[in-house]
């Protein structure tokens, strides 16, 4: 009797093992970035392909779209697919899923992390400590206290509400801004962003990233927010107006800032690395072991359940009506 072939998957990205294992056990998989001569396996082989699995980084290009007539699926290890055009994919045919709510609480305490290590001057004062200042110039200057502080949220979705509500532990007085006002939510609502930024002392940016948020924090929301002000940034570095933001670091109209994302990941503007009342992570917002498994499980289940019958469990939205077709 004849065996049914393999349905074969383009890995474009990082996976963890127990990802490659899973997904080994239903596909035949193709890792992009270790094939010798990509260009031509895609030329050749690209039409045999009915399963991507990609990160929210490389997303799934269009000249790589271009070469997968006969994709079906594509899995995105993260929540913001920005770099996968699911608009595009929902006309085809083609289901992209994501990964919601599983990485929530890791990227809330990743900005709260910055929050309390920019407020606390942690790595000032650990440096401090081992230039053995302590001992030579006695005690470290006073820092901020990150109770009862002012912080504005711009994108109070899943990620945003959570950081929302850790942030309660620390008293803050929560506004938002969003294109729409939220129906169930006790915090102050600004449909202007520069309006928030003038009446808070720390922003939080936790939007998706793409066209519709490209700047969103300009140069005048910058100003807004002010000499004393803080501005982090867990969402996407496209949000952020980046040179504007390293302007106004240098010039002392914006007090601090805390960046887990860049415009041009891993390139990070050489100005920020010097200064002392900024804080810069390589994208580790949801980077944990517990995290990244749960998120990892989830982009293999989306593929199995696919592959078995053809529903799948966290479709993006442009894709709903697909899943339910
Ligand atoms: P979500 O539930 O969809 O929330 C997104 C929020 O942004 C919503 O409140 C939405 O409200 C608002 N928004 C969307 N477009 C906007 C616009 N043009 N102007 C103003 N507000 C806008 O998404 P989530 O699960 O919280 O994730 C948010 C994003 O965080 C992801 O897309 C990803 O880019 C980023 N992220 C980063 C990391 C990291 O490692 N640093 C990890 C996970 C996620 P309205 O629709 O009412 O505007
Ligand atoms: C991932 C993220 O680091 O979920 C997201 O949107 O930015 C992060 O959790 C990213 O998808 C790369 O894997």
């Amino acid at each position: 009797m004849a065996t049914a072939a393999r349905p074969e998957l383009l890995l474009i990205g990082p996976a963890t093992q127990r990802m490659r294992d899973r997904m080994a056990a239903d596909f035949t998989i193709h890792e992009l970035f270790a094939l010798e001569d990509a260009d031509g396996f895609l030329a050749e082989h690209g039409a045999s392909i009915t399963a991507v699995a990609t990160d929210g980084h490389y997303g799934v290009k269009p000249d790589i779209m271009a070469h997968l007539p006969n994709l079906r699926i594509i899995s995105c290890y993260g929540v913001g697919y920005d770099n996968i055009d699911a608009s595009a994919c929902a006309s085809r045919g083609v289901m992209v899923t994501h990964t919601p709510d599983v990485l929530n609480a890791e990227v809330a305490n990743t900005a709260l992390m910055l929050f309390l290590a920019l407020s606390r001057r942690l790595l000032r004062d650990d440096a401090y400590v081992r230039a053995g200042r302590w001992a030579s110039d006695g005690p470290a200057p006073l820092t901020r206290s990150a109770e009862n502080r002012r912080v504005g949220i711009l994108g109070l979705g899943r990620i945003g509400q959570e950081i929302a509500r850790k942030l309660g532990a620390f008293n803050a007085t929560i506004a938002y801004h969003s294109r729409r006002k939220k129906p169930d939510v006790p915090y102050r609502y600004y449909a202007d962003l520069t309006e928030m930024a003038r009446d808070v002392d720390t922003l939080i940016c936790i939007t998706p990233g793409g066209a519709a948020t490209r700047h969103l924090v300009s140069r005048a929301v910058i100003d807004a927010l002010g000499p004393d002000g803080t501005l982090i940034n867990v969402g996407r570095g496209t949000v952020v107006d980046e040179a504007a933001l390293v302007t106004a670091l240098e010039e002392g109209r914006l007090g601090n800032a805390g960046l887990d994302v860049f415009e041009d990941e891993p390139n990070v503007p050489s100005p920020l690395m010097a200064m002392e009342n900024v804080i810069l992570l390589p994208h580790v917002g949801s980077a944990t072991v517990e995290t990244r498994q749960a998120m990892g499980d989830l982009v293999t289940d989306n593929l199995h359940r696919f592959i078995t019958d053809g529903t799948v469990i966290s479709p993006v939205p442009e894709c709903r009506d697909l899943a339910q077709a």
